[in-house]
């Protein structure tokens, strides 16, 4: 299980290679005399392709439960789940007992280091703890999987699931309509909250058995830099990006002001949750027509576009491949194209949760989504076909290294491709016509850029700061819901719409809480994407503002592409990230240069305003 998968419950790694199982702890005689450089060497590979074969074993099960939500797939998933996290309470003390070995090889070292960082869950090695764990893993991810809300529960005609109640959200403009969909969600998310607190207690003991103060503690060690330093990363980007975000919140608020009044929305506090369009506030762009800043010029419609064209799911995937292969990648395998759920199929239940797949390790490449003919889910696959570009250039690996230089990058890549689809890509491709770029034309587009990337950011790092704290004590059970919600008002400018009470779990509600998987790669692969653009761009030989580069067609562009790829983890990610960008640092200023023009703009407009919240 791995980070190309986005439901990675236990284990941050993807694997490949080698299968001969081997035996996993040091020899007894090594003790004594103390293990030697060969036995780390051997102990690494060992343990490499035993857990091999079990994440092979559980990606199957997961996929299979994953497309088919099931009492007998859930249970097949939390066995192969309990092999992996058993493996691994032997394989991270074992490699524990080479710490200070002199004279390993580089790889071997590597490889011990990526080991005992490599799972998101361990479990205690009490195996009936294990099982335990398991089981609470599958059974909150398919609460969420098949969560729907009834208004009869014994009529299935009267229930709603995610999809349905995202339309209500980005379509309606009306506030008590987006209210009752927004809380109907939130009605699949409290009978999990007595899981996750078991969950966390019997993850944070499978930590501190591994040598980790708790869960999070082992999630921030996977940056090669002290866990400790990682807060004061995201700090450093945030406080670059900050000033961009506060400007594009006051103006947001203020147009929403204007529509539906004081009442609704309070010119001077935080936005309420249920406005913004999307189910998590982490994506604004619905309210772009709401907020068109030159109303009327220039704007791009590429979802009427692709429903006036009638594009269908596989003319938006084969669409995205072809930016890929433009830019000199492979194209997909046969294979890809036969296994993948494209669709929600009728007549059983799936998890619509976009994810990206190498199902047997072997470049056996998927994606699993509920595609609908809009902007966002073309965006979205490419999304996931960058994970599935990744797996696919790190195939030759040996397994411990196919995984992204870290998670960050691993989200990255799609996200740095759809940097590429300007308006002058989009009129190539026939989504778009009479494109035109002048200013106004460049402050719409930009707009509706950053009510997708700016407005994420806050919410990319706040998940994981509530399940830092969560995870380390300093938000109790009791205090779930209200930690939650401190964290959105403080750091998104965002308010809980009405009285949330620890009767709630409103945490549960966003997918990556019930699926375990950390969340913090999304911040970073903000920062990460427009570094890799601006990078790409220059190899491109684009001349001009960055916000107007797009590679489309740029063989040359590829090139940093498939470097950053095809090192996988094998190296400390500030190498990998300087071999695609030059840089050794992951650094804002491409994002705020990229959006420079707008950031003016939206300055202007909110002048004589009081921002903040
Ligand atoms: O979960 C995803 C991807 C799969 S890795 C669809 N994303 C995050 C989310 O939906 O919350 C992409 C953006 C952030
Ligand atoms: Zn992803």
């Amino acid at each position: 299980m791995n980070t190309h998968r986005i439901a990675p419950v236990l284990v941050l790694l993807a694997c490949g290679g080698s299968t001969k199982p081997a035996p996993v702890a040091a020899p007894a005689a090594a003790e004594e005399a103390g293990p030697t450089a060969d036995e780390a060497k051997a102990f690494a590979d060992g343990a490499e392709a035993r857990l091999l074969e079990l994440w092979k074993g559980s990606e199957g099960a997961h996929w299979t439960l994953a497309t088919d939500i099931t009492d007998a797939h859930a249970e097949a998933a939390a066995k192969a789940d309990e092999a992996v996290m058993a493996a691994m309470s032997e394989i991270v003390p074992g490699a524990a007992r080479f710490d200070g070995v002199e004279g390993l090889d580089a790889d071997t070292a590597r490889k011990l280091a990526l080991l005992k960082r490599s799972t998101t869950l361990p479990a205690p090695a009490d195996a009936t703890k294990r099982t335990e764990l398991a089981g609470i893993m599958t059974k909150i991810a398919g609460m969420y999987g098949k969560g729907k809300h009834c208004t009869d529960p014994e009529d299935e005609s009267t229930c709603r699931d995610l999809g349905a109640l995202e339309k209500v959200l980005s379509d309606s403009t009306d506030p008590a309509v987006q209210l009752e969909a927004w809380q109907a969600w939130r009605t699949v998310s409290p009978d999990m909250r007595a899981d996750y607190a078991r969950f966390v207690e019997l993850g944070n003991e499978g930590a501190k058995e591994i040598g980790y103060t708790d869960l999070g503690d082992l999630w921030r060690s996977g940056y090669d830099m002290p866990s400790s330093e990682v807060r004061t990363e995201v700090d450093r980007l945030w406080g670059q990006m900050q000033p961009l975000y506060e400007q594009l919140h006051c103006y947001v608020r203020a147009e929403l002001n204007d529509q539906y009044g004081d009442d609704v929305v309070d010119p001077a506090g935080p936005i309420p949750a249920h406005l913004l369009g999307n189910m998590w506030a982490q994506d604004w762009s619905y309210l772009y027509p709401q907020l068109e800043p030159f109303k009327g010029h220039a704007s791009l419609d590429v979802d009427q576009a692709l429903a006036d064209q009638d594009w269908d799911h596989i003319q938006m995937v084969k669409t995205s491949e072809a930016f890929f292969t433009s830019i000199g990648l492979d194209p997909m395998p046969e294979t890809f194209w036969e296994r993948s759920m494209f669709v929600k199929p009728e007549g059983r239940e799936v998890e619509c949760h976009a994810s990206a797949w190498d199902v047997e390790w072997n470049d056996d490449q998927r994606i699993k989504m509920c595609i609908r003919q809009n902007y966002e889910d073309l965006t979205v696959i490419h999304h996931e076909l960058g994970h599935n570009y990744y797996n696919h250039y790190y195939v030759g690996l040996p397994p411990l290294y196919r995984n992204g230089a870290h998670d960050g990058f691993h989200e990255a890549i799609g996200d740095a491709v759809v940097l590429s689809m300007t308006p002058g890509y989009l009129e190539q491709i026939g989504l778009a016509e009479n494109v035109q770029s002048d200013d106004k034309a460049v402050i719409n587009d930009q707009m509706q850029r950053a009510l997708g990337n700016v407005a994420f950011l806050p919410f990319g790092m706040l998940v994981d700061r509530w399940r830092w704290d969560v995870f380390d004590g300093s938000i109790s059970p009791e205090e779930y819901n209200a930690g939650w919600w401190k964290l959105r008002t403080e750091l998104q400018g965002i308010g809980a719409p009405g009285d949330r009470t620890e009767a709630h779990f409103d945490p549960g509600a966003k997918y990556h809480i019930p699926g375990n998987t950390p969340y913090l790669r999304y911040f970073f692969a903000q920062v990460l994407q427009f570094q890799l653009h601006q990078a790409m761009c220059e190899a491109s030989g684009h001349e001009g503002p960055l916000h107007t580069c797009s590679v489309y067609g740029s063989e040359a562009a590829g090139e940093p592409m498939k470097k950053l790829l095809s090192m996988g983890s094998s190296k400390p990610w500030p190498d990998a990230l300087e071999a695609a960008t030059g840089s050794r640092q992951m650094d804002a200023t491409p994002l705020v240069t990229y959006f420079a023009p707008l950031q003016g703009w939206l300055e202007e407009q909110n002048q004589g305003r009081t921002c903040g919240w």
